[in-house]
């Protein structure tokens, strides 16, 4: 499968068009804007989320609730463009409107894709890059992501994610909670968390980190279940379903570093508190009687629950800007200041969580038959048996 993006923050639309889903496959309106709805929640957004309500149009690819086999085109209009239709229009202007209309910036700011993109393209207004850059790419991200997703849950395969940290306050991860307990709880929380103890604490650090004109970032995990076993390869490098998950999560917008299970840990602990050892049972064939490896051997599913959790760093739009250089004058400056979220890690969850699902379906949709959604199922179930009996 593949699909890609077009669309700037501001301009009329955000636009994907998705390839490779299994044709006869159950796909409707409310499966992807049940996730875009998601995505738009969580403390710590700023103004721009009030004004959109993220809706998308399917508009190729599914007939009467069907995939056809044909490319998925899938559009969000941003509300937002009608503030910025002078600013963002596709239409030459006139020279004279050309500072006001075009909200110019020469200032880049640190941490964004400002400067090196400017530099990449040779942009001197620097709103050419910010346009793109922006993380409201990742609206029509989640909207394939829920295209994948959806074929999960129909081939038995369930995905959650939720916060674990924010700003320093991290939450108490209760291993044995089913992950019904967390969707609900995570669901319910403003701040994706699972541990209601803490919810308070990151929502005021959030407050705070306002107040001072500052962001925060944190940590999200994403749990999948489900997964037969096998699915990757140890054979080619490129198909190691691990490596695509953990490409998938840092193509985030700040996303910078992940781990899967215990994850960093395995680096202070011995390989005997590593390893999860193996069992057996008639009921459910292999398994691993702990999943400290988050379901992953060998660039391979183990069967076991996928655990993989990203970091994003704080937002690096801030009100109270750091320095950086004018690009016009070369005078050094406060940089730019845009409006922005303050903290925008609950919402992170959701996009790492539709990102997972992509990659998941992909593998799935790689490796088993796939054209007819039906035999495809049927394909994954003899998997599914024939690892048991194996
Ligand atoms: C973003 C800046 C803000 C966020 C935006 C990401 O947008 P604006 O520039 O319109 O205030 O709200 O996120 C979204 C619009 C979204 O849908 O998530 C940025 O610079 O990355």
């Amino acid at each position: 499968m593949r699909y890609l993006t077009a669309g700037e923050s501001h301009g009329p639309q955000l636009t994907t068009i998705i390839e490779g889903l299994p044709a006869g496959m159950p796909l409707v309106d409310e499966d992807i804007n049940n996730e875009l709805a998601r995505r738009q929640k969580g403390y710590g957004r700023g103004r721009r989320m009030q004004i959109e309500k993220d809706t998308a149009q399917i508009l190729s690819g599914v007939r009467h609730g069907f995939t056809l086999g044909s490319p998925i085109a899938l559009v969000v209009e941003n509300n937002d463009w009608k503030h910025w239709t002078n600013i963002m229009g596709a239409q030459p202007i006139e020279e004279e409107q050309e500072d006001e209309g075009k909200r110019k910036i020469t200032r880049p700011r640190p941490g964004h894709a400002d400067l090196n993109g400017a530099i990449k393209y040779g942009h001197r207004d620097m709103r050419n890059v910010l346009e793109r850059s922006s993380a409201r790419e990742t609206t029509v991200r989640v909207a394939a992501g829920a295209a994948a997703k959806k074929l999960l849950s129909l081939v038995g395969i369930e995905i959650v994610s939720h916060v674990t940290e924010i700003g320093g306050v991290s939450a108490n991860v209760d291993r044995s909670l089913t992950l019904e307990i967390i969707k609900e709880r995570s669901e319910k929380s403003p701040v994706r968390c699972t541990d209601p103890s803490v919810e308070k604490e990151m929502m005021d650090a959030i407050d705070s980190a306002k107040e001072n004109g500052d962001s925060i970032g944190g940590i999200v995990e994403v749990i999948a279940t489900g997964m037969p076993v096998g699915v990757g390869s140890y054979v080619h490098y490129d198909r190691k379903l691990d490596a695509r998950v953990a490409a998938a999560i840092i193509s985030i917008n700040a996303f910078k570093g992940v781990e899967f299970g215990i994850g960093f840990e395995a680096a202070r602990k011995p390989g005997s508190e590593v390893h999860d050892e193996i069992g057996w049972d008639e009921r459910k064939g292999y398994f691993r009687k702990t999943n400290r490896l988050g379901g992953f051997e060998g660039g391979m599913t183990t069967g076991m629950p996928i655990v993989v959790r990203g970091v994003m760093k704080p937002i690096p739009t801030l009100y109270k800007p750091l320095m950086s250089v004018d690009i016009e004058t070369k005078e050094p400056f406060s940089a730019s200041i845009e409006r922005s979220d303050s903290c925008a890690v609950p919402a992170a969850a959701v996009v790492a969580e539709n990102v997972v699902a992509w990659e998941l379906a992909n593998a799935l949709v790689e490796q088993f038959y796939s054209d007819r959604f039906e035999t495809f199922l049927e394909e994954i179930n003899k998997q599914r048996q024939f690892a048991r009996e194996f």
